[in-house]
C-alpha cells in the first residue's frame, strides 16, 4: 500500500496479466491414472459450460497487441518497457478489457457465442514535459487489419483522457534525495549518529499521494532509521526528522527543500533547526532502532507443549470439488464460478451460481485505501491507494500449510510485467475445510441431531509494500458466501513525540499511527434474472394497541419493509444497533408464500466507512468511502467504483464515485451493491513486531434470504440422527462414507523448500535514498 505516484513511471514496468492460468495445460493422461482410486488425489476436471469470457489475454493476442502499440503506424514513441526511463513513453500494461455484461448476458445460455474481444493498455508518457497515463481500447482482437488503437474514457467520469502523472522521475527524486540527506549530515549525525553511509533512508514510499496545489508539486518525506536485519521493518523506524520538498517540473536542478519539522516545530531552513540544535537545552528525542522486537521470529516465553504437533485438518481421499484449469471454472457442491485476474483488482469471481442459477454476475476487490493521520507531515498527508499499482502483481505465492491447509488445490498466476510472462507459483488456493462447529444441531428427549459445516474456500494474498491482505471468499452449504479481509504485515507507523491524539505510543520512540482501512467491493446481484430490487427491513421499536388489548399500549418493535427507490437513496449506512436488514430481491417471482426471494448482504466482522470527512487528500477520488454500502443501476460503463490512476489527479479523478448517483430507479432494474469491509485500525503494543489475522479482520456475508425453501444444507448427508433409547445410542447415517482412505502424513509436514516467490517488485519498489538499488 506504500507507493507513491512518483514511484510509478520507475516500478510500473509492462504489467499484463494474462490468462490467470492460462499456462496449465491439465495433463489428462495422469489424472485418469489417478481417479482410478476413489482414494487418490484430484477430482476428474468439470467442463466449463462457456468460455471464460472474463479470463485474459492469450500469449499470441498480448503479442500481438504490444506489437500493434509499438508500430510507427500508432505512433506513440515507445522505448522498450525494460530500456524506458521516466523521460521516456513506455507501456505500463496490457490486459483483456473485461466484456460489456450487456454484451456476454445472451451467451451466458448459449455456450457456443463469444464476445468481440479487446485489449485495454495503459501507456505512460514520460517525454513531454507534462507527463501523463492515458488508457487505449486495443483491438477487436486478433489483431488484423481491422484492429485500432482508440483513446478509453468509457469508464471514466473525468473528461480529460489524459491523466496528469505530477512526478514521474523517481530517480532524479532519489539523486535528490541524497544529496538532501548529505546536505543534512552534521544534523541526522549530532541526532542519531547516522548518515547515508550508515543506511540512513528518506523513504519515498511512505509517502502519498504526492500533492498538488496552486500549480506547486509539494512532497512531505520523513528521515527513518537503517534496516539492518533480513525483516522488513522500514515502516516502524520512523526518527521523526521530516522535509518538505518543491519538486514542480521536471527540471531537478529547479528543485529545492522548503522546510523542516521535528518535534513539532517547523523550520524553514536547515540552518534554522542548526541554530535550535546548537542551543544549550535542545534536547534530542530518541529514536527507533532495528532490532528484535520488530523482528517476526520466535522470541518470548515458550508455552507448555506449544511445540507438540498441532491438530490439522487432512483431506482423506479426493477433492470434492472440480475445477476446468483450462477456463478457470469451479464447482463445489451447489455452487460454480468462473475465476479472473486483473491488475488493478486482483482475483474476481463471474457468473456465480447457486443451484444453477446466476446469484451474482460479478463480486471483486475494487480499492483498499488507508487513510492516515498524524501530528507530523507525513502521517496527516498520507493516504494509500492500492490499486494505483495494482493488487494483481502483488499476489504472493501461498506458503503450504500456514497459508492454506497443505491439501488445498493451488493455481499458478501467470502475468505479463516489463513485456515478459512470469508465473507466480501457487498464488492462489481452493480447499474445504470443516469449520470447527456444526451447521446445525438439535437434542430433544431421546435424540440428537448434528450437521456438519463444510465450507469452500477461495483465498489469494497480496502483499502491498509493509502489509498483508488476506482475501477468502468462503461458500457455505447453507448457499451463503463470505467475502472476509484479513490484514498482518508491518504497521506503517508513526514517531512518538506529541502523537497522541494520534495513537499510542506502543515503542521506546513510535507511535501506532491512526487510520481507516476502507476495502471496497463490487456485488453485481442477479436473483432470479436481472430485475432486482433493494428490499428494506427495519427493526423499529413502536407503541401499539390491538383488538385484544382493549385500550391499554403496548410497548414493542416491528419490521418495517420498504424499498430503496433510486439513487437518492443508495447511499446507505449500516444503521446503529444492526436494525436494518438489506437484501437484493426479486419483486416479479414470489415465493409460493407472497414473499420475496433474494439475497441479504450482512456484516459478519467489523466494517467500516472513512472517519475523516472530505480528505483534502482524497478530495473526489474516494467518495465510495463515505458510506457503508451503495447500491447503483448496472451500467456498462460503470465498471469499478475508482479507478486505478484515482491518486493521481484526485480533484478531477479517473472515477468520481458521486457522478453514478444521478436520481435513477432502483426498483426492479438490474442493480449493483458496493461494500465497504474495513477497520479503524488504532495500533496497539499487539501491533509489534506484525499485525495479527485473527483480529484485523473485516467480513460480509452475503445468505440466502426467502430465496429457498427450507435451509439447503439439510440436503447434506454428512449429518447424524442419534437416538439414545435406553443404554445405547442408535446411529442413523444418511450414505455419507466412512473415511477409510489412509491419510497422507505428507499433508501434516509440507515440504516447503520448493516454495519460491517470484514476485520482485514488491517492496517498496524503489529506495529513495538509495538509487542504484532501483
Ligand atoms: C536497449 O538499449 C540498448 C542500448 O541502447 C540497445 O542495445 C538495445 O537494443 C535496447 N533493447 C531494446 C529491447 O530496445
Ligand atoms: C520520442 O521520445 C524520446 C524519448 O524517449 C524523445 O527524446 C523524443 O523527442 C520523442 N520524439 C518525438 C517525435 O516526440
Ligand atoms: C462496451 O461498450 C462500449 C460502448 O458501446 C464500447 O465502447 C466498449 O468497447 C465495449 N467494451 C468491450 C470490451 O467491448
Ligand atoms: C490488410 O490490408 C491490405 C491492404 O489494405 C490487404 O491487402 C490485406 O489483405 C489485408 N490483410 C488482412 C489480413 O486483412
Ligand atoms: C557513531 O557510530 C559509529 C559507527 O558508525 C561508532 O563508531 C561511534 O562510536 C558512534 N558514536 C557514538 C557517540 O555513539
Ligand atoms: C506451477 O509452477 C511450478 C513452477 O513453475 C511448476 O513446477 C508447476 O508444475 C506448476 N503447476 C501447475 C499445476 O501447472
Ligand atoms: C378505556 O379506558 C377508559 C378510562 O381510562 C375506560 O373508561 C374505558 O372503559 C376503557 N375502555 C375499554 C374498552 O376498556
Ligand atoms: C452515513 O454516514 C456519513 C458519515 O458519517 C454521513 O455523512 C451520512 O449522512 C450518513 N448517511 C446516512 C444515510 O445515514
Ligand atoms: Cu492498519
Amino acid at each position: 500500500m506504500r507507493f507513491s505516484s512518483t514511484i510509478l513511471a520507475a516500478c510500473l514496468g509492462l504489467i499484463v496479466p494474462g490468462n490467470a492460468f492460462s499456462e496449465r495445460r491439465l495433463d489428462r493422461s495422469i489424472l485418469e491414472k489417478k481417479a482410478e482410486g476413489s482414494c487418490s488425489g484430484e477430482q476428474p476436471p468439470s467442463v466449463a459450460p462457456h468460455k471464460n469470457f472474463w479470463g485474459g489475454l492469450t500469449k499470441e493476442e498480448t503479442r500481438d497487441v504490444l506489437a500493434l502499440l509499438h508500430s510507427e503506424a500508432v505512433g506513440f514513441n515507445l522505448t522498450t518497457a525494460k530500456n524506458a526511463t521516466s523521460r521516456d513513453n513506455k507501456i505500463m500494461s496490457v490486459e483483456l478489457m473485461m466484456p460489456n455484461k450487456t454484451e456476454i448476458l445472451p451467451l451466458l445460455s448459449n455456450s457456443n457465442g463469444t464476445p468481440t474481444r479487446y485489449a485495454l493498455a495503459a501507456v505512460m508518457f514520460g517525454a513531454p514535459e507534462e507527463a501523463y497515463l492515458q488508457e487505449f481500447k486495443v483491438g477487436p482482437l486478433p489483431i488484423t487489419n481491422a484492429s485500432a488503437v482508440l483513446p478509453f474514457t468509457f469508464a471514466n467520469t473525468r473528461k480529460n483522457p489524459k491523466i496528469s502523472v505530477a512526478n514521474p522521475d523517481a530517480q532524479d527524486y532519489a539523486t535528490f534525495n541524497l544529496k538532501n540527506m548529505k546536505d543534512a549530515e552534521d544534523v541526522t549525525k549530532k541526532l542519531w549518529n547516522l548518515t547515508v553511509d550508515d543506511g540512513l533512508q528518506v523513504p519515498l514510499a511512505f509517502a502519498a499521494p504526492v500533492t498538488v496545489s496552486e500549480d506547486k508539486v509539494i512532497m512531505w518525506q520523513g528521515f527513518n532509521a537503517p534496516v539492518t536485519s533480513i525483516y522488513d521493518p522500514i515502516s516502524l523506524l520512523p526518527l521523526g526528522l521530516y522535509m518538505r520538498t518543491d519538486i514542480t517540473g521536471r527540471d531537478p536542478s529547479k528543485w529545492k527543500v522548503t522546510g523542516w519539522v521535528y518535534n513539532n516545530e517547523f523550520y524553514p531552513t536547515l540552518d534554522d533547526f542548526r541554530k535550535v540544535m546548537n542551543e544549550p537545552n535542545f534536547k534530542s528525542l530518541g529514536m527507533n532502532v532495528d532490532e528484535p522486537w520488530a523482528h517476526t521470529r520466535t522470541q518470548g516465553d515458550a508455552m507448555p507443549l506449544d511445540n507438540t504437533p498441532p491438530p490439522a485438518s487432512v483431506q482423506a481421499g479426493k477433492e470434492r470439488f472440480a475445477v476446468d484449469e483450462e477456463e478457470s471454472y469451479v464447482t463445489w457442491m451447489d455452487f460454480s464460478f468462473y475465476v479472473s485476474l486483473t491488475r488493478d483488482n486482483g482475483l474476481r469471481l463471474y457468473d456465480v451460481r447457486y443451484k444453477g442459477k446466476r446469484v451474482l454476475y460479478e463480486l471483486g476487490l475494487d480499492e483498499a485505501i488507508a487513510h492516515y493521520a498524524g501530528i507530523d507531515p507525513v502521517q496527516s498527508g498520507t493516504c494509500y491507494f492500492d490499486s494505483l499499482n495494482g493488487f494483481g502483481p502483488t499476489m504472493i505465492s501461498l506458503v503450504k500449510g500456514y497459508d492454506c491447509p497443505a491439501y488445498s488445490h493451488f493455481l499458478n498466476v501467470s502475468q505479463t510485467t516489463g513485456e515478459t510472462t512470469s508465473t507466480q507459483k501457487d498464488g492462489l488456493c481452493m480447499f474445504e475445510i470443516d469449520k470447527g462447529f456444526p451447521i446445525q444441531r438439535h437434542s430433544w428427549a431421546g435424540y440428537t441431531t448434528v450437521t456438519k459445516n463444510i465450507a469452500f474456500n477461495v483465498r489469494a494474498i497480496y502483499t502491498i509494500g509493509n502489509y498483508d491482505y488476506m482475501i477468502t471468499y468462503q461458500f457455505s452449504l447453507d448457499g451463503s458466501i463470505e467475502v472476509a479481509v484479513r490484514a498482518s504485515g508491518y504497521i506503517s507507523s508513526a514517531f512518538y513525540a506529541q502523537n497522541e491524539d494520534y495513537g499510542f505510543k506502543i515503542h521506546d520512540s513510535l507511535s501506532g499511527s491512526l487510520h481507516d482501512h476502507v476495502i471496497t467491493f463490487k456485488a453485481d446481484f442477479d436473483i432470479m434474472g436481472e430485475a432486482n430490487s433493494l428490499q428494506k427491513v427495519a427493526i423499529v421499536p413502536t407503541t401499539e394497541t390491538y383488538k385484544w388489548s382493549g385500550n391499554q399500549t403496548r410497548k414493542t418493535m416491528k419490521a418495517v419493509k420498504s424499498f430503496i427507490e433510486n439513487e437518492d437513496e443508495g447511499k446507505i449506512n449500516w444503521s446503529s444497533n444492526g436494525g436494518s436488514m438489506y437484501a437484493v430481491v426479486n419483486k416479479d417471482q414470489k415465493n409460493k408464500y407472497g414473499e420475496l426471494p433474494g439475497y441479504r448482504i450482512v456484516p459478519a466482522s467489523g466494517v467500516a466507512y472513512l472517519t475523516v470527512e472530505d480528505s483534502y487528500i482524497t478530495k473526489n477520488a474516494a467518495h465510495h468511502t463515505s458510506h457503508h454500502l451503495y447500491v447503483t443501476q448496472q451500467k456498462d460503463n460503470e465498471i469499478y467504483a475508482v479507478g486505478a490512476y484515482n491518486s493521481l489527479t484526485p480533484e478531477d479523478p479517473q472515477v468520481d464515485f458521486n457522478e453514478y448517483f444521478n436520481g435513477e430507479s432502483l426498483v426492479q432494474e438490474d442493480i449493483v451493491v458496493w461494500f465497504n469491509l474495513g477497520m479503524h485500525h488504532m495500533p496497539h503494543t499487539g501491533d509489534l513486531p506484525n499485525t495479527v489475522f485473527s483480529t484485523a479482520h473485516s467480513a460480509m456475508t452475503i445468505e440466502p434470504f426467502n430465496y429457498l425453501q427450507g435451509d439447503p444444507s439439510q440436503a447434506s448427508t454428512q449429518q447424524v440422527l442419534i437416538k439414545t433409547t435406553d443404554s445405547q445410542a442408535e446411529i442413523t447415517r444418511y450414505g455419507a462414507q466412512e473415511a477409510t482412505c489412509p491419510v497422507d502424513i505428507s499433508q501434516l509436514n509440507p515440504d516447503l523448500s520448493q516454495y519460491s516467490n517470484s514476485i520482485s517488485v514488491l517492496k517498496y519498489p524503489f529506495d529513495g535514498s538509495k538509487p542504484d538499488r532501483a
